[in-house]
């Protein structure tokens, strides 16, 4: 029989070498708790009629719940439980969610269920999460991190059993999950340096409503590379990661309803751009914003900040970078 290293054993190693303690590990537990649980939810929210819309009824009679809605509770229940989060931040909440503001020693921003359009169609979606520390050494200097103060970040694509974390200074690792439902078998993920399997993953419907030095510069790409597209931030990175190239949402400045123009970009600055900025950095890579400014060095200036981004391979990321800062 073949026996993997589990995750909780690659962590504690981890912890160890560095001189840790383990509470970093407690944190880490309840995230996967938390996406185990999302899991089995969405494996069997077809069948029970879970994956609908708000204000539906399902097969027992009771109101839809919406999955990100679930998913949000369940992450914020086992959070809270570690009694080690000073402060969490979820997409699906307007506020800061306040937990344990004495003891705490982490901040989580997070987004329990990202992708929504796959939903309906029990396609896979993502749960996303950057953790940053509380300054222990002196007085507490805010909770809106930017993504080069993260102290790890990762994501779970729901349902396929894959969960990529980034450790500060460590690597991006991916883990499989196995019989027994624990994450299992780490395997350090390092961009391919080999362009031929690079891949580009865009919203091809929104080509036209990008700025034209963006549509210039994919137009001389669209012959070399493949073109893939999910819809779910998490699921498309995963292939990214493994194969190269570049997945970007950039703004929308050319929309002929102007008034659904983006130019801030659409995906969160939080606990979406910075999350897979921060592994895309650990693989070897980089990620941008619109301006061509490294998404890892943009500060916050509030919690659902938006952004545009480019994230993948140093040589794509570097050349669209300098057309966006000409
Ligand atoms: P969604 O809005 O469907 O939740 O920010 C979320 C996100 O999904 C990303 O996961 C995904 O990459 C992108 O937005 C999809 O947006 P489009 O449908 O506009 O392509």
């Amino acid at each position: 029989m073949l026996f993997e290293e589990s995750f909780t054993n690659f962590i504690l190693r981890h912890q160890e070498k560095h001189n840790r303690t383990y509470h970093f590990l407690v944190l880490m537990d309840a995230l996967i708790s938390a996406a185990k649980h999302i899991q089995h939810y969405y494996l069997t929210g077809a069948l029970r009629g879970n994956l609908g819309l708000v204000g539906e009824v399902n097969i027992q009679g009771e109101d839809v719940m919406r999955m990100d809605q679930i998913a949000h509770e369940i992450t914020i229940h086992y959070l809270r439980s570690t009694g080690r989060v000073i402060h969490a931040v979820s997409e699906e909440a307007e506020e800061i969610i306040e937990m344990d503001t004495k003891g705490g020693r982490y901040f989580v921003y997070f987004d329990p269920l990202d992708g929504s359009s796959n939903v309906s169609h029990g396609l896979p979606v993502g749960f996303l999460f950057g953790i940053a520390k509380r300054n222990l050494d002196g007085p507490e200097d805010g909770h809106l991190r930017a993504g080069k103060d993260y102290r790890a970040a990762g994501m779970f694509v729901i349902p396929t059993g894959t969960f990529t974390l980034a450790l500060l200074d460590s690597g991006t690792w991916r883990f499989h999950i196995d019989e027994t439902m624990n994450f299992v078998k780490p395997f350090r993920m390092m961009l391919p340096e080999n362009s031929k399997t690079w891949e580009l993953s865009f919203n091809e419907a929104n080509r036209c409503t990008f700025s034209e030095r963006v549509q210039n510069w994919i137009a001389q790409k669209e012959r070399k590379y493949a073109f893939r597209y999910l819809g779910a931030l998490a699921g498309d990175f995963h292939r990214i990661l493994s194969n190269g190239g570049m997945f970007m949402y950039p703004a929308i400045v050319n929309h002929p309803k102007p008034e659904k123009n983006r130019p801030q970009g659409k995906l969160r600055l939080m606990y979406e751009a910075a999350v897979v900025a921060f592994m895309c950095r650990e693989a070897g890579g980089d990620a941008v914003d619109e301006t061509g400014t490294p998404i890892l060095e943009i500060q916050p200036e509030n919690h659902h900040q938006r952004t545009a981004l480019y994230v993948g391979s140093n040589p794509l990321v570097e050349e669209i970078a300098q057309i966006l800062r000409s």
